[in-house]
């Protein structure tokens, strides 16, 4: 076959695409061995809804909202995926042929993927009844061995880091993993690339602080290598009641309902705090309440939707138009990103429960079904 190099290449994935973005530690194996699943090239959705929505609740907000839709993620329907095509592929070239982690059900659906993809052996170690029934069905359904602890995320990861120092024939793949940050700095990235500019602001959920760290590290790269002008203010949301960060002390036995960043000791700590002060941002938090409003808020605004721990960097934009006085200047005519990390059937459970009001159930007739099309 021919190779016209001026015939579009069919897109392959984050790191064949920002292939010179990657350090010497990834770069060094070559092309030829990366495994990928085609995950990256999301939506950034301007929410031109939302912008209004914002401008009724203060006249004088007047800048541009997008959301990076991360659950369009073509691997395992989470941004994870950026990140799990790096680490997996590493794992792989460097002859391992088992991969494990801790999650709180994401991770673990991307290994589940990615290893399947690599032919490796894949073990996940999830918190038995916090996990949403999509995540949970995808390990399963791509042949991890999923094992449930009684315990929470927390512990789960501490079982992991023992087991790694323990036996060298298993690659840890959790956000720890150093190149996992390589592939999900290329949301950020695509932002840059598609919006001609880095945002002043990018609002993002903080769970373990992996996906933060990364954000700022693509930003940071893009910044000093001449391709933006500027580096946005990282703002962090974790959740009330599982927000370390924002306390400054671990969490014991976290609690939301936002079972994804239900995490209490996040593995990131120090580096998502670095992002936070080196952008001159913050983490702050909302409660559960404002998650679930917000993950309505979201898809009844526009035809977009994410699971409940995605929406709370929503629920941060709107916490902050609301919030007297003011601490951040996002209304100034200025761009604003908010990550949307998962998929919205990654939790069936929750969109049954908020979406999903007095379903109407009748007779199976013509005439049945016509009277309540005239009860309108
Ligand atoms: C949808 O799967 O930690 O701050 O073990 O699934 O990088 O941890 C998931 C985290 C945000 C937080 N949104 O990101 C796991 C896990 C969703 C997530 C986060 C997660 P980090």
């Amino acid at each position: 076959m021919i190779k016209h190099k001026f015939l579009p290449q069919p897109y392959k994935g984050i790191l064949h695409k920002y292939w010179e973005w990657m350090p010497p530690a990834i770069q060094w194996m070559g092309k030829e061995k990366i495994i990928t699943l085609f995950e990256g090239n999301t939506c950034l959705w301007r929410a031109k809804n939302f912008e209004n929505y914002l401008r009724d609740l203060f006249p004088y907000f007047h800048s541009e909202v997008y959301w990076k839709l991360e659950g369009e993620n073509r691997g395992s329907g989470s941004f994870k995926d950026r990140g799990m095509t790096a680490a997996i592929t590493m794992a792989a070239a460097r002859g391992k042929k088992v991969v494990i982690c801790a999650s709180t059900g994401n991770t673990a659906a991307s290994a589940a993927v990615y290893a399947q993809a690599a032919g490796m052996r894949c073990l996940v170690v999830l918190p038995e009844g916090n996990v949403a029934p999509g995540k949970l069905t995808q390990s399963y359904r791509h042949g991890a061995k999923v094992i449930q602890i009684k315990g929470n995320f927390d512990k789960a990861l501490e079982i992991v880091r023992e087991v790694v120092l323990r036996e060298k024939d298993k690659e840890l793949v959790n956000s720890i993993n150093p190149h996992r940050t390589e592939g999900q700095k290329t949301a950020a990235f695509e932002i840059v690339d598609e919006l001609g500019e880095a945002p002043r602001y990018h609002f993002i959920p903080v769970g373990n602080g992996g996906n933060i760290t990364a954000y700022w590290r693509g930003y940071k790269e893009y910044y000093i290598k001449g391709r933006s002008k500027r580096c946005p203010h990282m703002i962090g949301y974790q959740a009330v009641g599982a927000a370390p960060i924002v306390l400054g002390r671990a969490v014991e036995n976290p609690k939301t309902i936002a079972s994804a960043i239900c995490i209490g000791n996040p593995a990131k700590w120090e580096e998502a705090k670095a992002a936070r002060d080196e952008s001159s941002g913050k983490i702050d938090m909302a409660d559960d309440e404002e998650i679930m409003a917000a993950y309505a808020l979201i898809s009844e605004l526009e035809p977009v939707s994410c699971e409940p721990s995605s929406a709370i960097s929503v629920a941060g934009v709107i916490k902050e138009i609301k919030r007297i006085p003011r601490d951040i200047y996002i209304w100034d005519g200025c761009k604003i990103v908010c990550t949307l990390t998962g998929a919205a059937w990654k939790d069936p459970d929750a969109a049954k429960k908020v979406f999903v009001k007095d379903p109407i159930v009748i007779d199976a007739s013509y005439d049945a079904v016509m009277d309540v099309i005239r009860s309108n």
